[in-house]
This record gives structure tokens, sequence and C-alpha cells, in this order.
């Protein structure tokens, strides 16, 4: 496989994540949207062994994320998407084609995805560990909530932590490439982190212990990325 075009250190990501340009926040906020792109990914493809393989994740990289975007990219062409940011299209995703909702969440959501996971743990930085000890408990009852979220799933999907409009945390789970930033959610708010469930994220390594991959989850969780993302939902 081609390693030569997913070099990126994890300093490198750390410094200037290519996703930030992607989901239209951070610093580029008040920049104009400059279209949609498929995001690099941050790490090897076995940076995250042995809690996630090398195949799966090359697979999933090379072959599921890129066919949403390609797919996302044939829905929105010679339209008025290819200059909406993601998260304006998602908010208004009962207005459009399958799909772009299909395709527009897949490219979304593993964006999102691969920018919260990391080779390195991270521990939980003290805002958001604040944050989750106020609206969960602590981190131990928020883990056990999410990972029950996505450990009961049924059939594909996403399991999320996210932040409602009164900035509160919550955890949700959604069919498919749905996430709670479409305006057909029933929990309704700003993604931070999410786990995907769908077999091709686990069954090359689990099979179908899906509850092992959920639990596995929280050893490459980057932390820093999710509080990150917290501070920029809240504001
Ligand atoms: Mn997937």
């Amino acid at each position: 496989m081609k390693r030569r075009n997913f070099i990126a250190t994890v300093g490198t990501v750390a410094a200037a994540s290519p996703f930030f340009g992607v989901l239209g926040s951070c610093a580029s906020e008040t920049r104009a949207f400059e279209g949609h792109k498929f995001p690099e990914l941050g790490y090897d493809f076995n940076a995250l062994e042995p809690y996630i393989d090398a195949q799966t994740m090359e697979l999933h990289y090379t072959k599921h994320h890129q066919a949403y975007f390609n797919n996302f990219m044939k829905a929105a062409e010679n339209t008025e998407l290819l200059e909406t940011p993601m998260e304006k299209i998602l908010a208004g995703i009962s207005g459009q084609s399958a799909a772009v909702r299909n395709n527009g969440g897949g490219f979304y959501n593993h964006t999102l995805f691969w920018e919260v996971m990391s080779p390195s743990r991270v521990d939980v930085p003290a805002a958001l560990k604040q944050a989750i000890e106020s609206d969960f408990g602590s981190v131990e009852a928020f883990k056990e909530k999410f990972g029950n979220a996505a450990k009961t799933q049924f059939g594909s999907g996403w399991a999320w932590l996210a932040v409602d409009s009164a900035g509160k945390l919550f955890v949700s789970s959604t069919p498919n490439q749905d996430n709670p930033l479409m305006d057909v959610a029933d929990a309704k708010g700003t993604p931070i982190l999410g786990l995907d469930v769908w077999e091709h994220a686990y069954y090359l390594h689990y099979q179908n212990r899906r509850t092992e991959y959920v639990d596995n989850f929280w050893n490459v969780v980057n932390w820093e990325v999710v509080n990150n993302n917290y501070n920029r939902a809240k504001s």
C-alpha cells in the first residue's frame, strides 16, 4: 500500500490538524469556506494496534471513507453544496437526497473519527473532565453510558459525545451515517467524539465481539482533540 501518502507524524497532527479545515472550525472560522477536502490520516495504518488493526484502518480509510467522499462529491456536483460548509449541509439534511445524507454524513463522521484517535494515550484535560463530571457524574460513568450507546446501537451506526445548544454534554447514538448535527437526529448538538460501530470498523479483528472493540476504544482516544472540539462547540 502507498504508505508514503500517509506519512504525517503525530507531532504534526497535534500542532496543526488538517481536519480542522475540513470541519470548518478552529482558527479558520472567519475564513471563507474553501471547499470539501478528503483529509489526510494523521498516523500510519498500524499506529492504533493492537486495538485497531492495520488492515482494518487501511480498508476503512482508503476504501470506505474515500468512497463516502467521492460519492458525496458526485452528488454535490454542479450544486451549491460544493460551496456550503458540511455543518450547514448536515443541519438541513432533511431537505437533501439520501445520497447526500449517507455520503455527506459518512465523509464528515470518519473525518472526526480519525481525528479523535491517537497512538499515544492522553489524559482527559481538566476543563473537559470537569464538564464530564458535572454532566455524567464521573468519567467512568460517562464511559459506561457511551459504551452502552455504542454496544446497543442496532445494526450500523455511531455513538457520540456531543454538546447541546445550552453547552451541556450528552451521549447518543445514530443509525447509518447520521450524526447529531443533522436536523433529523433525535438528540441534536455538536459531536466532539464519535465511535464507528459499523461492522467494517471492527469485524476483521474482533468478528462479532463489538463489546470488546468498544471497550478498547478508550485506549486510543485523543482527549486533547476532544477537549479542543468541546471548547469550539461551546464558543
Ligand atoms: Mn466506517
